[in-house]
């Protein structure tokens, strides 16, 4: 075992686990460390606030299937690193937050930058370790990079700052390589009969199925039964959208088809998806959950089995290698769904059709409100100029999505042809997360077009970012829904508070101008018919290292609300405030 410095032990445990990128600011609490990467062949990105970050290791991680590692100073820094850790989190993506932490020598004597730090991450990491004393640091930092990828979400390594100093014989780990088997035989024996006997088996397909590289084994599986498969939410990029057999995404703003086909299911196979509470709540008018189907749910964490969906089966398995036994099960067996395949291919093919003309047809939103705040603008309709950036949308690109009304809306306008492709801030659902999730992105995938959708309210929270984007030469394509509002929790005052509006109105400046005073490129478009040669534009200058924030005007209407299940018509007791009643509409 080599003698090395702590600091040394911790960056050569990151070489050896192939870290070639870490995002942060900078500190004196890691100095010592951080002068090492140079040397060690790691590329710091700095950042302009942490959280972003944080978000950038989540985006980098999510694309490249690889850790994505941030590292900040002690105190502030680390507090600054919550959100995007939360969010991480609930992304399934495999994060290290290296939290340096206040000495260990005046620990609990409020000195500077102090505050526990690991409490306040116990619950939004899937593991913690704590550098106790400096011989530790390499055992514990491999053990947090290994905990990260075999959990599949962020591990914190907290290191008073002390140990960074000292010295040990360490040995330097390599990288814990686990594969995750199909599941136990009996689970999917049994999955098998009930799919050889499904008359209209429909697949999810989830995150799973992206993070286990198994696309091609869903899409054979799905062959095998000519199921139609439909997406899980926010993951659009879990089955190819150029395959006859896929229908599109479930959840809010999500696509008629795959609702009203999975609706008709007898047996649903779930593979890797946790089923969430919030992506399959009924849309569109739609309870589209087959209540009396037959449910097999394949996830590789058993605790997310049976936990929000009742089911038949559940598989603990890897989602690729679940489907590969499975199909292997079903070859040469006499299948139910055979007999009726042609039908169903027909049906799957109207009920996509019939949507993509819906599609076409819905240009803009058609509630009174919607019709009279668009009635004389001179902007556009968002559904309209969502359609364009569809059309217009490179090959191969990878889109980050905010959380907001006219992003939720890009749901139905999103389809991808390759895994890795989407990045929406999951449930975790906070604004501010898709400008540094794909600046992350681009890091990890320089050669693929990056393209981030944001609402202006979000915007504001993030977009010092495009600092990053400049200072770092990281090319990236912002589209910027410029509405002049929080649209999403407006839409809430429309519909549940007499269109009383508080805190939802914006004043912004033109983010356009902006953008450009930060050094990247920025444009406003008006009109419908400037958004695809703009966008394609803006897409191609990332190939010569350019940043462009195109500012989108338009109208503020807006399409359904995001939390209809979770909120009520307000009823007020005391006569001070009894004109703010609202009675529900029969
Ligand atoms: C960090 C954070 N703060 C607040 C919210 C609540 N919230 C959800 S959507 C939304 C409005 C988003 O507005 P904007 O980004 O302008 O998009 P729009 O809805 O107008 O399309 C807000 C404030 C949130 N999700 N995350
Ligand atoms: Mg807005």
């Amino acid at each position: 075992m080599p003698r090395m410095s702590a600091s040394e032990a911790f960056v050569e445990t990151l070489v050896s686990y192939g870290v070639k990128d870490v995002f942060g600011i900078v500190g004196s609490a890691y100095m010592d460390a951080l002068d090492l990467f140079p040397a060690a062949g790691i590329r710091f990105i700095p950042t302009a606030h942490e959280q972003g970050a944080g978000h950038m290791a989540d985006g980098y991680s999510r694309v490249s299937g690889r850790h994505g590692v941030c590292i900040a100073q002690n105190g502030p820094g680390i507090t600054n690193f919550v959100t995007s850790t939360a969010a991480a989190y609930w992304a399934h993506s495999p994060v290290v937050v290296v939290t340096p932490e206040t000495g260990s020598a005046t620990i609990g004597l409020g000195g500077f930058q102090e505050t526990e730090q690991l409490p306040i991450f116990s619950k939004i990491t899937k593991y913690q370790a704590h550098v106790s004393k400096h011989p530790r640091m390499a055992e514990l930092t491999a053990r947090c990079f290994d905990m990260a990828m075999s959990e599949r979400g962020p591990a914190q390594l907290n290191i008073p700052r002390d140990n960074f100093y000292g010295e040990a014989d360490y040995e330097i780990a390599t990288p814990r390589k686990l594969k995750r088997g199909p599941g136990s035989d009996e689970s999917l024996d049994e999955a098998a009969d009930l799919l050889a006997r499904a008359k209209f088996p429909v697949i999810v397909s989830g995150g799973g199925v992206v993070f286990s590289d198994g696309i091609a084994e869903c899409v054979a599986l799905a062959e095998e039964l000519s199921a139609p498969v439909v997406n899980s939410y926010l993951h659009n990029d879990s089955f190819p959208a150029d395959h006859p057999l896929w229908c599109g995404p479930l959840g809010y703003q999500g696509s008629k088809a795959a609702m009203k086909l999975i609706a008709q299911a007898d047996v649903v196979l779930a593979l890797g998806t946790r089923l969430g509470p919030f992506g399959t709540l009924p849309q569109h008018g739609l309870d589209y959950w087959p209540k009396g189907a037959k449910i097999i749910q394949v996830d590789s964490d058993h605790k997310m089995l049976g936990l929000v969906k009742q089911i038949s089966v559940g598989i603990v398995g890897d989602a690729k290698e679940a489907a590969k036994a499975l199909s292997y099960r079903l070859a040469n067996r006499k299948l139910a769904s055979s007999a009726t395949a042609a039908e169903r291919k027909r049906t799957i093919r109207a009920e996509k059709d019939a949507w993509e003309r819906e599609l076409d047809q819905w240009t803009h939103e058609n509630d009174a409100w919607s019709l009279e705040v668009s009635n004389g603008s001179p902007y556009m309709h968002p559904r309209q100029m969502l359609r364009e950036l569809e059309r217009a949308m490179p090959n191969n690109a990878m889109v980050s999505t905010d959380i907001g009304n006219i992003c939720s809306v890009s749901n139905s306008y999103l389809r991808f042809n390759r895994p890795n492709s989407m990045f929406a801030a999951m449930s975790f659902g906070n604004c501010g997360y898709a400008l540094p999730a794909i600046i992350g992105a681009k890091v990890a995938a320089p050669e693929r077009p990056a393209v981030a959708y944001v609402g202006d309210g979000a915007w504001g929270m993030s977009f010092a970012e495009i600092l990053t984007c400049v200072r770092e030469s990281i090319p990236v394509t912002a589209i910027v829904f410029h509405n002049k509002q929080w649209g999403a929790e407006k839409k809430n005052q429309v519909d549940f508070y007499n269109t009383r509006f508080v805190g939802v109105n914006l004043n912004n400046p033109s983010w356009a101008e902006v953008a450009r005073s930060l050094g990247a490129e920025g444009i406003t478009v008006d009109k419908l018919g400037d958004i695809g040669e703009t966008f394609e534009k803006a897409c191609d200058a990332q190939k010569r290292g350019q940043t462009t924030v195109i500012e989108v005007m338009v109208t503020q209407e807006l399409g359904d609300p995001f939390r209809r299940d979770a909120l009520k018509y307000p009823a007020r007791l005391l006569d001070k405030y009894k004109h703010t009643n609202v009675t529900a509409p029969v």
